[in-house]
């Protein structure tokens, strides 16, 4: 008993999803934590996150911010860049830390360190593919914008998500990892609804991931929060 307890609670964690059950068997006091998650008024780089305090039913201070908002708030922001996190008014950044971070402390980042690596694989992967989209949105030619957009359809989709069906495959479950929910899955959505949300039909070539897009939305507070969410372009 002891010895799970040295487990789940860290000394220097105040609380966190393992400790909080524990803490209430225990009859213990706790207080969970505080998150402000600022980003842009888009999904971007935040939606990750924010899919994860919505498949948690973590409630979050969805800050948006104005352009010019954002010129006021990058002298602030740790490393002058969103989405920037505040967990109990401390500010941290960098998205993939930042969904690491909560999808660990809310359940849904495996059950072992193997976990953690597929995991992390699969959100490393997607991030890849979502920085392979940034010179097109930069690019000002429109010639050569069209160029790196058909690249980016023909060559770079592709190859990302033959990746993403191979780790989904290697996992019967229909999931990335075990046989429930966790970050990769809602990344790999993330990444999914993007590409579908601005190119419909793409995703024809791959039912397995149109599929496990699927099975993501069966989580009811998944579902209920896309169905709820600002529309935005990006
Ligand atoms: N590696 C960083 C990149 C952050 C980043 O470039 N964020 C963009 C928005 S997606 C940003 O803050 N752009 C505004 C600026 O740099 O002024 C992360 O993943 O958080």
């Amino acid at each position: 008993m002891w010895a799970r307890l040295r487990v789940y609670i860290h000394p220097r964690r105040r609380v966190n999803y393992h400790s909080f059950s524990v803490a209430r068997q225990l009859k213990c006091t706790y207080r969970m934590p505080t998150y402000k998650l600022t980003y842009f008024d888009s999904r971007g780089s935040a939606e990750f996150i924010r899919l994860v305090f919505a498949a948690a039913g973590q409630p979050f201070e969805d800050v948006r911010l104005t352009r010019e908002e954002w010129a006021d708030f990058k002298p602030k922001a740790q490393f002058g860049s969103l989405p920037a996190l505040e967990v109990d008014g401390r500010q941290f950044g960098e998205s993939v830390a930042i969904a690491n971070y909560v999808a660990r402390e809310l359940g849904f980042f495996g059950k072992t360190a193997r976990d953690e690596l597929i995991i992390n694989q699969t959100v490393q992967l997607m991030q890849e593919l979502k920085s392979n989209a940034i010179p097109i949105f930069m690019e000002q030619n429109e010639v050569n914008k069209a160029e790196l957009g058909k690249k980016f359809l023909e060559e770079t989709v592709p190859r990302y998500m033959d990746y993403a069906k191979r780790i989904l495959e290697e996992n019967t479950t229909g999931y990335y990892v075990g046989s429930s929910l966790t970050l990769a899955d809602l990344a790999v959505y993330d990444v999914a609804f993007n590409l579908e949300f601005r190119h419909p039909g793409i995703l024809d070539k791959y039912p397995v991931i149109k599929a496990h897009s699927e099975t993501v939305l069966t989580n009811p507070k998944v579902k209920a929060y896309v169905d709820a969410r600002k529309p935005t372009p990006l």
